[in-house]
């Protein structure tokens, strides 16, 4: 186990790293030299611990050949003592990229070689210091045949190349920035260039070039013109300009996450690259936009400041997901891309708070950090740096970013740095904030009001509350934003005169809540308003207040808070899913309210809103939403209260759907059509529900006709569940058209384990054998096997099968990918919120693993389940 208290600095440092890769046919040979002199910084006594794990194959000191005796070397790395003050160390490693299916450090995809070593990859390449705070150049040499090599990229700027004979050439990259090892990348293959410019602000020019497959090179220019977007955002939005000639992103099958920030050279998922409007849906556009942006921006924030030691990781990866976020916003719907966050970081966030392995966004402690690439690090991690913008407004945070840069630039630091940056430029006192890095689990705000006709005086009084977790802390008070806003009868914002204040603001107001209970008097209300609370879900926190449903159907119709007016429906269904599931428990008939009917259809009516935005209001929350609302969670009464929802909202408004489907037709593609499109897929879905025949036919004629991958997905899901000819038709249509493009066949995976129809886990288990599976390659074992594991219906069976099928996968894939493994694995993590006999169920999977033999990361995460 890692201690973030047992923290120490490096007791060397490194000056340099010249690498010389010599890729052979049947292995690899590194060839490292490095600079080291002694961190006065350090107390250590003399001895040189390098991380390490390749087969070693020689080491010198000084030129000096170290012999076997004079150095320890073990599974981990080794350890040289008594070194000096400064000398200079060789070092050289064998690999064999084809046999490393983990696909961290140097692996091979199609043929092709690729690195990943974030956060401790480089260790499986060579022996180093790798740890974040050991910043070094870097300069790389890779030799290798011409042929089957022809293209070979490094960090930095191409400074030689040539041919050594007939057969092999080299080439040397020389990256004129410090950095962290975890920021090295190599690449080589055959792959092709997509090649394009950009003028910074201050007129340099830099390369941009997109490499592929030669299959793909179609692919990618949507992807060309996200990075120019984000090149130019991020000098508008922060001042933050490209530091090297070149940029270089590169796409590979085979890939543990979305994509990498190495220096200069960003590798990517192809899934998070490849966009063309017939194989990509306008979704998959814009993820593909927002993190080509995400991978741009760390190149200040992650590269140009990175991490001390990897429990700051939410210093980059917070950061650099608001800062995405902020970019998706300016460049489209600010009010969608909001609420998709917030659906997103209730369905898998609060979860993860809510259960085993819930840890605050700067963990204290892991067994194997690749488990802390997690939806807290990332997306509350994000919400935190969204608070520090709120409290400070758009311009006190930027002072603060500026101030960021100007002490950090070149270093590795924490979080608490980036709070100093904060709060010194803005001279504000943000001690008590420091709690939203220690803290874990969602806080709860509970609100009440009560207003005073004759003072005219209304008074929100506000609790705060957060669970305890074992091992951390005893909760504290948070200072928390909360924004509001006091809406009247004619649904405008009144003013907000606060008790002590002499002027009336209209509008938000942010309230800064920083005590367990606290109450705030608004004066001359002249009328007793509905609240607007948590606007633009300003604080990454559950929220409590006793609205009636009408007023709540009054906000999702009048509140000027886009945010709110969907939050308002969202609690309307809440509220109605936990009477839903209360009458199945009591063997009541099911109903459903006149008021939540009226809602939909003014939803549904209401032809002048943005069609994103009314699609979003049409959206019930998720199931696994719904499973958070519950203490005792039964996943088929969850399953048949949302389909009978869904069912009844179907028949009762079944005239508004029919018209919002043809109202929302498209004739000819326009990227700008998203939200029609959207709006009109969901409304196919929702048609095909009725006992009527033309809905399954119309969506027949769309799967198989639309010339867009949003629209034949949008019909492929409405016959999902669809027992009939025609969705047979489309499925075999479908995969016949699509076999030879991965990406696509990614989706006909997720189809099949997203089902809802009898059989599914047999077709799951048959499509582990179609050709086009490979339960090797992440991205389909996360479209098959994961899906699965989100299918409430299917994985929850009652006979248990769903749990033994995937514990099995999770056990085949250990093997094979650890990383892989552990994520599908935390499908098992609500499993204490379940009835008794799923738990029993759940508990025996769990214990299985538990007793097989598995890797750290599976192990880390299985051993939390029953532990925590
Ligand atoms: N920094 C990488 C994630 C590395 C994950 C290692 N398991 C991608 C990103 O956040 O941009
Ligand atoms: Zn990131």
């Amino acid at each position: 186990m890692n201690y973030l208290k047992d923290y120490t600095v490096p007791a060397y440092l490194v000056d340099r790293v010249d690498l010389k890769f010599e890729i052979e046919e049947a292995q690899t040979r590194v060839h490292s030299r490095l600079v080291i002199k002694r961190n006065e910084k350090s107390a250590a006594p003399g001895n040189l611990w390098l991380d390490g794990s390749a087969t070693l194959l020689s080491l010198t000191l000084d030129g000096e050949r170290l012999a076997p005796g004079s150095y320890q070397l073990n599974e981990d790395g080794l350890l040289i003592p008594g070194v000096p003050d400064s000398f200079i160390l060789e070092v050289e490693t064998g690999l064999d990229p084809l046999a490393n299916t983990s696909l961290m450090g140097l692996y091979a995809s199609n043929g092709n070689l690729f690195t990943q070593c974030e956060p401790e990859g480089f260790r499986k390449i060579t022996f180093y210091m790798d740890r974040p705070d050991v910043m070094a150049k870097f300069t790389t040499t890779i030799v290798a045949d011409k042929q089957k090599y022809p293209v070979l990229l490094s960090n930095g700027n191409k400074v030689g190349e040539g041919v050594l004979d007939k057969k092999r050439h080299w080439v040397k990259w020389v990256d004129p920035y410090r950095k962290p090892a975890y920021l090295f990348a190599l690449v080589a293959g055959k792959l092709v260039a997509a090649r394009d410019k950009f003028l910074t602000q201050r007129g340099r020019e830099v390369t941009l070039e997109i490499w592929t497959e030669p299959a793909d090179q179609d692919k990618v220019a949507f992807a060309m013109g996200a990075v120019k977007r984000a090149m130019k955002w991020d000098e508008q939005r922060f001042g933050l300009e490209y530091d090297l000639d070149i940029y270089m992103i590169v796409a590979v099958s085979d890939f543990n996450m979305g994509a990498m920030e190495n220096k200069g050279l960003n590798i990517f998922n192809t899934s998070a690259v490849l966009a063309r409007k017939d194989t990509r849906t306008d979704a998959e556009f814009q993820r593909v936009e927002a993190i080509i942006a995400h991978e741009y921006f760390h190149n200040w924030t992650g590269n140009r400041v990175t991490c001390r030691d990897w429990f700051q990781l939410s210093l980059k990866e917070g950061l650099t997901v608001f800062r995405d976020q902020e970019f998706s916003s300016d460049l489209g719907s600010r009010a969608v891309k909001r609420i998709d966050d917030v659906k997103s970081l209730r369905a898998m966030q609060f979860p993860e708070d809510a259960g085993p392995t819930a840890h605050p966004i700067r963990p204290d402690s892991y067994i194997e950090m690749n488990n802390f690439y997690t939806m807290t690090v990332y997306e509350k991690g994000a919400e935190v740096v969204r608070m520090y913008h709120t409290l400070l407004g758009e311009e006190g945070f930027r002072k603060g970013m500026d101030l960021y840069f100007k002490r950090h630039d070149g270093q590795a630091v924490t979080c608490d740095d980036f709070r100093a940056a904060m709060a010194d430029a803005n001279g504000v006192d943000l001690e008590q904030f420091a709690l939203w890095y220690s803290q874990a689990g969602t806080p709860l705000l509970q609100v009440s009001s009560q207003y005073d006709a004759a003072a005219q005086r209304y008074a929100l009084t506000v609790k705060q509350s957060c669970r305890a977790i074992a091992g951390l802390p005893a909760p504290q008070a948070l200072h928390i934003p909360l924004a509001l806003g006091l809406v009247g009868a004619d649904g405008r914002d009144l003013p907000l005169q606060l008790e002590g204040e002499d002027l009336a603001l209209t509008g938000t107001r942010v309230l800064d809540i920083k005590q367990d209970e606290q109450t705030f008097v608004f004066l001359n209300v002249t009328e007793e308003p509905v609240p607007s609370l948590l606007r633009g879900f300003s604080a990454p926190v559950k929220l409590e207040y006793d609205w009636r449903d009408d007023q709540l159907a009054f906000l999702m119709a009048n509140d000027s808070d886009s945010f709110c007016r969907w939050e308002a429906g969202q609690t309307l269904a809440e509220r109605l899913f936990r009477q839903l599931i209360d009458a199945v428990a009591a063997g009541k008939p099911l109903l459903l309210p006149e008021t939540f009917i009226a809602a939909f259809r003014a939803v549904l009516k209401d032809h002048a809103a943005d069609p994103a935005l009314r699609a979003l209001m049409l959206g019930l929350p998720s199931e696994a939403e719904i499973l958070e609302m519950v203490d005792v969670a039964d996943p088929a009464i969850i399953h048949q209260v949302r389909d009978f929802v869904l069912d009844q909202l179907a028949e009762s408004l079944r005239g508004e759907w029919h018209e919002a489907y043809h109202l929302h037709q498209t004739r000819e593609y326009k990227p700008e059509d998203a939200g029609k499109r959207d709006l009109k897929n969901r409304t196919l879905q929702m048609l095909t529900r009725l006992s009527v025949a033309w809905p399954a036919e119309a969506a027949r004629k769309q799967a198989l006709e639309a010339d867009n991958m949003s629209d034949q997905m949008g019909a492929m899901l409405a016959l999902r569940d669809h027992d009939g000819e025609e969705r047979d038709e489309c499925y075999t249509a479908f995969a016949a058209r699509w076999q030879r493009d991965a990406l696509v066949m990614d989706k006909f995976f997720m189809l099949l384990a997203s089902s809802q129809l009898a059989g599914t886990l047999d077709h799951v288990r048959a499509a582990m054998e179609h050709p086009a599976f490979s339960l090797k390659n992440p991205n389909k074992a996360r479209a098959l096997i994961g899906t699965f594991g989100n299918n409430m219906a299917h994985f929850h069976a009652v006979d248990g099968s769903g749990y033994r099928f995937l514990a099995d996968q999770v056990l085949a894939l250990d093997v094979i990918n650890p990383q892989v493994a552990s994520r599908l694995v935390r499908a098992f993590n609500r499993w204490k919120k379940l009835e008794p006999v799923r738990q029993g169920l759940m508990k025996a999977e769990l214990e299985r693993m538990l007793n097989s033999k598995l890797s750290k990361d599976v192990y880390e995460i299985v051993y939390k389940n029953l532990n925590a």
